[in-house]
């Protein structure tokens, strides 16, 4: 009797946890669940003969001495990987020509976590084996027992083995390395690390508690009375056995359907709660699989698709010294060039003297570049490497690269500065910055333009460029005509830019676009912002006194007068701001995700400054709400670990739309 209970109780458990973790479809409440698993507990502590390995209170975990080594029945073997499509292709060819061309092939993402051997008899999970080096790993069966989507027991009572890739998602590593934080232990650096982390404690008690999941990708069928004929049906095999499959599998025809998934998944990718770094390509017939059989170390019908990789490594071959438009002397490491995110970079800013030294940076040293926001790359750390230590220590300039001038340092400042005003590569920098994107945005002087006009001595400070002819711009090397013309217009296209855009150009100390911006709001025109006092300025919300305190020096700077009033006078006529509608959003912070229905990003952007709010790129713990459309990805998951509100495109336009009636009855 009590028997049929217990099986009824382990087999209830075994599906709901089943229906949870693998099909992410719960069938019941957290509270029948616990009633049930309270009461297998309860008769397991009181027959505990009768608890087997396939009961659900196996998987709490215990403590081991160590992992023991275990040799794999079956070698796991390696992938060889590809980097384009062309090798791809040729890899396809050269198997169609062997086989003919209805050869299909098996698309599947290809996992970024640990490659696990599981082992079944008679239906029962038994052994757990980490990939090692493919012959022999360490047998974790504890560990791999306390996660849920590793089935204890299978659909019939077969014995097989099957391998997958462990994985943490990616929202539950942002909050597993948010707990860390406030409890002052060590962050991982990314999913992998926290998987890997997770899965190797001897305390398997502690493993219980991440969130680690199972992809299973391949099934060692020989224990099969009728093993698949092929790697999809496999695939099917092991779902309806109670393996968690990845539901994102696709069944091609040949290479260019699997390019075009390739393609697909590149961008797609980034939607996912899980990290993948690329496409695993198989052929589907086993027979043609079995033909082809493996070189010493890979299978010859599968490859590896690799993703543009997000991080590399090169060797820096040297420092260039930059002047930038405050003066402050900025070193670039410039080095081999590499591919990173799908576009060769040879160069990357190091921000100042005081993160080389951060970084032990010497010349020669190879590093560990990233691509950070946009596709900038930033040097992340030194690969150790045991000639580090032989090559010399890097030291900051003492003079100007450009003018010789004598460096400086300001009390408080990490950088050195160049303090001549008269520093040739001082004004090329404000130059460049007058005409940039953020600022004046005159698209067609870039900084070779630039740097000539400056040579030639065309041009000393913007106000030039604005006395400067088509005449002019055609005494600049291989510039015709049809530019000179292009230029001139475009120069004085920016005459009547926003006063976001101007106060931005002006290179005031500390004041970015979005500082500008803030300023341009306040004071909607131009003279008003000139004439304001540091008490008015101080008020404004996101300006602090050190920088009210650095504009109205600014305009109060006799050189800046002269500037202003030359600008003026050229016809410079700032377009006035618009100024706040309401102050509904005052102190509060929108970060915007996903595809809007109504309004792109930044015109949702525009409306939260227009009431008050601004806006930020990155969820945090000071965001007050996320506006989140469609296929929102991973800063919504964020943002709900971290419970801050989330906003629909309906919720936000509510908002401002009660605010719309309350201004009306006024
Ligand atoms: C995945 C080999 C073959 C069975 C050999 C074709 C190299 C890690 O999603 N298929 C996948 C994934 C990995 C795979 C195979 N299919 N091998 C596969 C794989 N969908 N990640 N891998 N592996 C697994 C490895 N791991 C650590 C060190 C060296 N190699």
């Amino acid at each position: 009797m009590i028997n049929i209970r217990l099986q009824f109780l382990k087999d209830e458990i075994n599906k709901h946890n089943y229906n949870y973790y693998v099909n992410d479809n719960p069938t019941i409440s957290d509270y029948e669940y616990d009633k049930l698993f309270a009461e297998l507990k309860q008769i397991e502590s009181e027959h505990p003969e009768l608890i087997t390995p396939d009961s659900p209170t196996q998987r709490v975990g215990s403590v081991s001495e160590r992992f023991l080594p275990f040799t794999h029945t079956h070698r796991l073997y390696s992938l060889d990987n590809t980097y384009n499509y062309d090798d791809l292709k040729k890899w396809y060819e050269k198997i169609t020509k062997e086989y003919g061309n209805d050869i299909e092939l098996v698309c599947e993402l290809k996992i970024d976590g640990l490659a696990i051997a599981l082992t079944y008899e008679n239906g029962v999970f038994i052994r757990g084996v980490t990939r090692g080096d493919g012959i022999t790993g360490e047998e974790i069966t504890q560990n791999l027992k306390t996660i849920k989507a590793i089935p204890l027991k299978l659909k019939d009572r077969v014995s097989l083995d099957v391998r997958g890739e462990i994985y943490m998602p990616k929202s539950s590593f942002e909050k597993l390395n948010a707990e860390n934080l406030m409890n002052g232990d060590k962050l991982f650096a990314n999913p992998r690390n926290a998987a890997a982390g997770s899965l190797r404690q001897l305390d398997s008690t502690i493993t219980a508690k991440r969130d680690l999941s199972m992809f299973t990708y391949t099934l060692v069928a020989e224990g099969l009375d009728n093993p698949p004929k092929t790697h999809y049906e496999s695939i099917m095999y092991m779902k309806e056995q109670g393996f968690k499959v990845n539901p994102n599998i696709k069944l091609c025809r040949n290479a260019d359907e699997a390019i075009a998934y390739c393609k697909e998944w590149e961008n797609k990718r980034f939607d996912l709660d899980y990290a993948t770094d690329g496409v695993v390509i198989k052929v589907n017939k086993i027979s043609v699989q079995e033909d082809l059989g493996f070189t010493s170390r890979a299978p010859k019908w599968a490859t590896a698709f690799k993703f543009p990789p997000e991080e590399v490594t090169t060797v820096v071959e040297n420092i260039e010294l930059g002047v930038g438009k405050t003066g402050a002397i900025t070193p670039v490491a410039n080095f081999k060039p590499v591919q990173l995110a799908g576009s060769t970079v040879s160069r990357a800013t190091l921000h100042n003297f005081d993160e080389i030294k951060r970084l032990d940076l010497r010349i020669g040293d190879t590093v560990l570049i990233k691509k950070a926001a946009e596709i900038i790359p930033k040097v992340i750390k030194v690969v150790e490497t045991p000639n580090h230590e032989s090559r010399s220590v890097y030291t900051p300039p003492e003079n100007c690269p450009v003018c010789g001038h004598r460096l400086e340092t300001f009390e408080g400042e990490v950088n050195l500065y160049c303090t001549n005003p008269d520093c040739a590569g001082q004004i090329r920098a404000k130059l460049e910055y007058w005409v940039s994107k953020d600022a004046m945005d005159i698209d067609s002087l870039g900084p070779s333009v630039i740097e000539q006009l400056y040579n030639k001595g065309m041009v000393r400070t913007p106000a030039d460029l604005y006395k400067l002819t088509t005449d002019d711009f055609m005494k600049l090397d291989l510039v015709k005509e049809k530019s000179a013309d292009n230029m001139f217009k475009a120069v004085q296209a920016s005459k009547n830019r926003p006063l976001k855009r101007f106060i931005t150009a002006l290179n005031i100390k500390n004041i970015g676009k979005e500082t500008a911006d803030i300023i341009a709001r306040a004071f909607g025109t131009l003279e008003k912002v000139q004439s304001a006092t540091f008490d008015e300025l101080k008020e404004l919300n996101g300006i602090g006194e050190l920088t009210a305190k650095e504009i109205e020096e600014f305009f109060k700077n006799p050189k800046n007068v002269t500037l202003l009033r030359e600008l003026k006078s050229l016809g410079l006529e700032p377009e006035p701001a618009q100024q706040a509608a309401s102050d509904i959003f005052k102190g509060k912070t929108f970060v915007l995700t996903g595809t809007l229905e109504n309004m792109t990003r930044n015109e949702a952007g525009d409306i939260i400054k227009l009431h008050g709010g601004q806006t930020s790129s990155s969820v945090s713990k000071n965001t007050s709400y996320v506006l989140a459309g469609e296929s929102a990805g991973s800063k919504l998951d964020k943002a709900i670990s971290l419970g801050i509100q989330i906003l629909t495109e309906k919720d936000f336009l509510e908002m401002i739309s009660q605010e719309g009636k309350e201004v009306s009855n006024e």
